[in-house]
């Protein structure tokens, strides 16, 4: 409903409405409702409807949480129970450790063949953005409608404008608690320590206050980076110039028991091979590739590697050409689309019963901006026909379990702005995503966003799965109910990284029992 809507609704209900309240109303998700419920309850002596004249607080408590059109997902509203999903992470070059891998993939039991995969979500020939200013609006606008809803449905936020601007708040004690729900603008510490946050929603924005002596809200702000959506509670001063924090309400995902989701055998996710790199470990790789086909003396490996029905690839799949100062000097292929008919020929060699899906990373010849598309024909006409291509991010469904595949160049923004947050356990930042149901908050950071129509960074449907690369880390671990997976890679330290101390952890491979989600780590070094 537009503001023009709510002007005329109100106008043929014979009133007048200002400008300010019409926008408030057209802000709201349940709109109808809003202006029925002003409608029944206004004062006879009101002429002109005003934004103090609309009784939030009546209307929330009127109409449970004020949201019924919640978009969030079923999932988080039938289930609140505790998270089961388990994963442990262990050496499997070693034959003693091996042994706890169980072989559960049977073609013959299952009565599949066939590897499906469903590309759920994915930017690639979607994209319609040209770099507008109107377009970042939209984009942004498309975040926070996206991630407020979840959060509306847990707790009762009213618009700022209405805060700041409602009489009937705020003078003359009132001692209630209120909660907003906004994009997070600006984060300052004040000269006495204190946290002073500022946030936006679409009517105005608000200073929040978190004071070091609430130290667990204290230690929960210290995350927060710009361009999250958070919901804060807590109470107005008297000049509704600032709220004092009491809670924060994250998008975080619900608590959900694990379920199978009928899915059996194993896939292996691996990102960064970096092929064209001097600093490529090709041994290793081709330690890996003989793997897949069973070329293996071990028995377990061997069990292991039958297993196997999806190799899941996040990006920089070769090493490019101009990533970075200096980089021809490392470059073992210096012709970029000789590095992928290289790469394809290592492709070539993993057996056709085990389906690959390969998105791109910021080293790939792709656009750089994100979301990225999947690769281009040529490029793709280089590599087998059963490969799935797919852009970053894009959510995969292997079928039944979701993946949502991500080559993690924000990784690099969580590790400067979260304190707890460091590149040897790249999960801490996919924590971080997971909480604020978003890839990639940050704008004008080391991630050049492309402002589509959607914003393709937010977490709206859950995966089962997030997997990230980029940082060149091997780290698993559940997050609730989702797998977090950052899968290393296959390039040794390169001279860029010496320099700024970032040891890399190559060739390990994470492999997940799709039908119980739980995950060793292969190595092939
Ligand atoms: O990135 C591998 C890792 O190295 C990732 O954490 C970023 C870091 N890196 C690589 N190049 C740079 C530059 N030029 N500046 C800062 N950080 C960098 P990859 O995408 O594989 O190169
Ligand atoms: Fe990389
Ligand atoms: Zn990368």
């Amino acid at each position: 409903m537009s503001e023009t809507d709510v002007l005329r609704m109100f106008a043929e209900a014979g009133y007048q409405i200002s400008p300010d309240a019409a926008e408030l109303i057209a802000s709201q998700s349940s709109q109808d409702k809003l202006v029925d419920y002003v409608l029944k309850n206004i004062d006879d002596s009101v002429l002109v409807i005003d934004v103090d004249d609309i009784d939030f607080d009546g209307f929330l408590s009127h109409n449970g949480n004020g949201s019924e059109d919640d978009t969030s997902t079923v999932t988080e509203k039938s289930a609140e129970t505790e998270p089961n999903c388990s994963s442990e992470s262990f050496n499997a070059s070693s034959v003693t450790h091996s042994s706890q891998l169980q072989s559960s993939f049977s073609p013959e039991l299952s009565g599949k063949t066939a590897n499906p995969v469903n590309v759920i979500s994915d930017i690639t020939n979607q994209s319609t953005c040209v770099g507008e200013y109107m377009e970042f609006v939209q984009y942004f606008r498309d975040r926070y409608s996206k991630l407020s809803e979840i959060i509306r449905g847990r707790i009762n936020a009213r618009p700022i404008e209405s805060l700041t601007k409602n009489r009937r708040l705020g003078d003359g004690g009132n001692n209630d608690e209120v909660s907003i729900i906004g994009m997070i603008s600006d984060v300052r510490t004040t000269t006495k320590g204190h946290k002073l946050i500022e946030i936006e929603d679409n009517t105005g924005s608000l200073s929040v206050l978190v004071r070091t002596v609430d130290k667990e809200l204290f230690e929960q702000a210290n995350s927060f980076v710009l361009d999250e959506v958070v919901g804060v509670t807590g109470m107005l001063t008297n000049d509704k110039k600032l709220l004092m924090a009491s809670k924060f309400t994250l998008p975080d995902l619900p608590n959900t028991n694990f379920t199978n989701k009928g899915s059996n055998g194993k896939a292996v996710f691996i990102s960064d091979v970096h092929v064209g790199s001097s600093t490529f470990l090709e041994d290793e790789w081709l330690r890996f590739i003989d793997f897949l086909n069973g070329y293996i003396d071990d028995k377990k490996m061997k069990e292991i590697s039958s297993d196997i029905r999806y190799v899941v690839v996040s990006g920089d799949l070769v090493d490019g050409i101009g990533v970075y100062p200096g980089q021809d000097k490392e470059l073992s292929i210096p012709d970029v689309y000789e590095q992928y008919r290289k790469a394809a020929e290592y492709f070539k060699q993993i057996p056709e019963h085990i389906t690959v899906i390969i998105g791109p990373g910021n080293h790939d010849a792709v656009r750089q901006a994100e979301p990225q598309p999947c690769f281009g024909e040529e490029l793709k006409s280089y590599f087998p026909k059963n490969i799935t291509f797919v852009g970053n991010p894009a959510m995969v469904d292997l079928d039944g379990v979701k993946v949502l595949m991500y080559h993690g160049r924000s990784i690099d923004d969580f590790v400067a702005s979260v304190p707890h947050v460091s590149y040897q356990k790249p999960t801490t930042a996919m924590v971080e995503m997971m909480k604020f149901r978003h890839l990639s908050p940050i704008y004008g950071g080391r991630v050049s966003i492309a402002p589509e129509k959607h914003d393709h960074f937010v977490i709206n449907q859950i995966p089962d799965i997030l997997h990230c690369g980029h940082v060149h880390t091997v780290g698993v671990e559940p997050y609730k109910n989702v797998l977090l997976i950052n899968s290393g890679t296959w390039q040794s330290q390169t001279e860029f990284q010496k320099r700024v101390n970032l040891v890399p952890d190559p060739a390990r491979v994470p492999v997940v029992d799709l039908s119980n989600m739980k995950t060793s780590i292969l190595k092939f070094n």
